[in-house]
């Protein structure tokens, strides 16, 4: 198996198509024989960052220890994708940082809030629209696009395959694969 760690830093509104993308890469990765693992917002929440709610503070620390993950999971040579809405700018400087600039590729799924609020798979717009959900990113908190992500990947425009299949290529031109 050839392969160089990295971590893809998928980063985008809820909605967005994060996870989707994050899932169909993975699949696409294994079946042609590389070692990944996707960690997302929805399934760390759940359980190592259970504690965390959706303040500024807590949003960084999910965030820090995302990044942890992900470092540890390249240290084991695995190739790793993360789907968290992630954001602030900051944030995602200190994920860079904690897991190194040269394994780090952020991929700004940009779908716009619109289209994500028009899809509203879980119904979580419609609530943060009645102030049911207090801090909801794109209606009540902010969202601070990437300047200068590596790939900008709106899902409007892409089938999941097409964009998975994006993604796969750009690993394959930076010789991560
Ligand atoms: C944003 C929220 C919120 C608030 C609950 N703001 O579409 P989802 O449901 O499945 O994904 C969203 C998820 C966001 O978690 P992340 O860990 O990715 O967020 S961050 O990177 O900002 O820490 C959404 C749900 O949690 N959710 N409340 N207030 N999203």
């Amino acid at each position: 198996l050839r392969q160089s760690p990295a971590t893809l830093w998928l980063t985008g509104l809820s909605g967005a198509g994060k996870s989707t993308l994050a899932y169909a890469l993975e699949k696409l990765l294994l079946e042609r024989g590389h070692c990944c693992f996707v960690v997302d917002g929805d399934n760390l929440r759940h359980h190592l960052n259970s504690d965390l709610g959706f303040s500024p503070h807590d949003r960084r620390e999910n965030i820090r220890r995302a990044a942890e993950v992900a470092h540890l999971l390249n240290e084991a040579g695995m190739i790793v994708i993360t789907a968290f809405i992630s954001p602030f700018q900051a944030d995602r400087a200190m994920a860079k940082e904690i897991i190194s600039e040269e394994r780090f590729i952020e991929v700004h799924v940009s779908t716009p809030g619109v289209v994500c609020e028009r899809r509203d798979p879980k119904g979580l717009y419609a609530k943060a629209r009645r102030g049911e959900i207090p801090e909801f990113t794109g209606i009540s908190a902010p969202y601070e696009a990437p300047q200068d992500p590596d790939l900008e990947i709106n899902s409007e425009m892409f089938t999941i395959e097409e964009a998975a299949e994006k993604l796969y290529r750009h690993l394959i031109g930076l010789c991560y694969i």
